[in-house]
């Protein structure tokens, strides 16, 4: 496939690591959330996949910007805006939750962090959010502040993550449990640090606020990582197709509701919360779905999704859309992600694809892949 070149300009800011980065040989960048994001090293996609899945990598995630939203209402404008339940959140604790309109639509699947209790984080995935929680807020009179806080976060993903972190942190930052956050200090400077991280080969999310000790911090890891083989990386395709961490904008946009999605254990329906759509998502519910994303595998390895593919049936039904994926190693063919309409929802449904003007075949699957 040809590439072509990002035009960089102010308007797709830069992060505080990109100097870094650029130093240490990122090759490729996409935009998210108006900013960029490194979507490539010197290694080749596969090199990068097993290199995460055997050491660690630091990662500049800065793009998942976060949304503060503070003040007397701000349980009650964030409980608003999704169907997980929030109203037992513990301070120091993360919440992956969709956020989603009067019609259920999802407008962004965010990691939602809970700093005291009347003041969050919404960790945003690459979707108009600010705007929209502004809105409400200004037309329902919430006594909030909603703003884009300065924070930058960088990952530090892999096996050996913990050990990485340990070195540099002290042995407190292995009691920090999966979803949990807490402060550690480094060169003078207190730093949110998570237990999170979009790969399922663990990992901590470092949120960073105080940006000389942070770029200290993120130094600091390289000092020390070579005993780690420690890489600068980026989150990767075949790695999250494989653990179906799901990518909004690819796989799941707004003309999707929750369930659709497969976020059932999110859609808290059964309670006296307050939130937009729901009242759509019980007739959803008692309806049932009519497309639902599932897993496909392809019997060809090599494919570049840039907008979705259509998939037949061997009757030549159209049955749904491929809307991410990649060649994976581990599988030994292509894996991919797609909505699938009713009723052809049973796994190991046969498919026909057109892959670049090559008629593929394949079967569904349940997500996740593994
Ligand atoms: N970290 C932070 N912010 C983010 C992301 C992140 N914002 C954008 C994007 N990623 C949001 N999307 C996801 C998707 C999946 C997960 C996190 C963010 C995830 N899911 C786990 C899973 O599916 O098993 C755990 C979910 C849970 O137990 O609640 O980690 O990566 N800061």
């Amino acid at each position: 496939m040809k590439n072509y070149f990002i035009s960089k300009s102010k308007r797709l800011r830069g992060t505080p690591y990109t100097s870094r980065v650029e130093k240490q040989g990122v090759t490729a960048y996409t935009i998210y959330n108006h900013m960029l994001l490194p979507t490539r090293f010197e290694d080749t996609l596969e090199e990068a996949y097993h290199h995460l899945k055997e050491h660690v990598q630091v990662w500049d995630v800065s793009v998942q910007r976060q949304t503060e939203i503070n003040g007397k209402d701000s349980s009650r404008l964030v409980q608003l805006m999704t169907c997980r339940d929030l109203s037992k959140a513990k301070v120091g604790r993360c919440y992956y939750a969709p956020i989603i309109d009067h019609n259920a639509k999802l407008i962004s699947d965010p990691v939602i962090l809970k700093l005291a209790e009347d003041r969050w984080w919404i960790s945003l995935s690459d979707s108009d959010f600010e705007l929209f929680a502004k809105g409400l807020a200004i037309g329902l009179k919430y006594d909030v502040n909603i703003f884009e806080a300065k924070v930058d976060i960088f990952s530090v993903q892999g096996p050996k993550s913990t050990d990485l972190m340990k070195k540099v942190l002290g042995p407190k930052i292995e009691e920090l449990k999966f979803f949990g956050f807490d402060y550690y200090e480094f060169a003078g400077s207190k730093h949110l640090i998570a237990k999170s991280g979009w790969s399922k080969q663990s990992g901590f999310e470092v949120y960073m606020e105080h940006e000389k000790a942070g770029l200290a911090f993120y130094d600091k890891l390289f000092e020390v990582g070579d005993e780690f083989n420690l890489k600068p990386g980026c989150p990767n395709l075949i790695e999250r197709i494989e653990s179906s961490l799901l990518s909004y904008g690819n796989d799941i946009d707004i003309g999707d509701n929750p369930l659709e999605c497969g976020f059932d254990k999110y859609v808290n329906l059964d309670n006296d919360l307050e939130f937009l759509g729901k009242d759509e998502l019980k007739k959803v519910k008692s309806e049932g779905i009519k497309k639902k994303l599932m897993g496909v595998k392809i019997d060809t390895n090599e494919i570049a999704v840039t907008s979705s593919i259509n998939i037949y049936d061997n009757s030549n039904n159209l049955i749904g859309e491929l809307r991410s994926g990649s060649f994976n190693p581990m599988f030994k063919q292509v894996i991919g992600i797609a909505m699938i309409n009713k009723p052809y929802f049973n796994a190991s449904q046969e498919i026909k694809i057109n892959l670049d003007g090559k008629n593929c075949t394949g079967k569904l699957c349940d997500l996740p892949f593994i």
